[in-house]
């Protein structure tokens, strides 16, 4: 089985990814148990810029295949942020509230937002990024107790995403587009 280091230091995109790529022939190995203790600075303006940087930062440590994931939320009525700064947006377990605030005179006809997710691969012989998105809308209210970040307030269909199961999530999330296209492409390649 193919074993791919994930340069991350959040455990919910770990469990999700490991969720998402539990059917395929990958083993994900999380950057903590490869001894890879590092943060390095998320200094680019895109999420690609990002994904890439954090991928090249463990690559230099491991020195093996190495996938990273850099995602965020993007408001169309706040012109796409707070984007690639949705981990800085405000104080952990603030992020909803300080959102819905942001939005409490927006109508609902422009409560617009996607969720974009890139995930870059490294090895030796060099980076792939490919990307997924989730359109859905901002709600009034926090809702449902599942997943982490923005998903109690990102309403897909009826519901948030955190009312949905981890499953129901995987089917139709940002992570598991971009997880799943790049999947294929190392398949196509012969990689895995
Ligand atoms: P790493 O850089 O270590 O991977 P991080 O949480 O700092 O962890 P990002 O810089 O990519 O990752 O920021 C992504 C933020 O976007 C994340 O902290 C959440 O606030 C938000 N986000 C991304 N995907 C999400 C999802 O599926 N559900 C809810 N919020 C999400």
């Amino acid at each position: 089985m193919k074993k791919i280091v994930f340069a991350t230091n959040n455990k919910n995109k770990l469990c999700e990814a490991r969720e998402i790529l539990a059917p395929l022939d990958i083993e994900i190995i999380s950057q903590h148990e490869a001894g890879a203790e590092c943060e390095p600075e998320e200094n680019g303006s895109t999420f690609a810029e990002n994904a890439i940087i954090k991928v090249k930062a463990v690559y230099d440590i491991v020195k093996c295949p190495v996938i990273a994931d850099d995602s965020g939320l993007c408001v169309d009525a706040l012109d796409g942020r707070p984007g690639v700064y949705s981990a800085r947006y405000a104080q952990k377990g603030q992020e909803c509230r300080k959102l819905l605030n942001e939005m409490k005179d927006v109508p609902e006809n422009k409560r617009s937002a996607y969720f974009e997710c890139v995930i870059a691969y490294i090895d030796d012989n060099g980076v792939k990024t490919v990307s997924g998105r989730c359109n859905g809308k901002i709600g009034y209210e926090e809702r449902g107790i599942n997943g982490f970040g923005y998903d109690p307030i990102f309403i897909y269909g009826d519901r948030s995403l955190a009312e949905m199961t981890a499953e129901e999530k995987n089917n139709i999330s940002h992570r598991s587009l971009a997880l799943k296209s790049m999947a294929e492409i190392l398949r196509k390649e012969d990689i895995i």
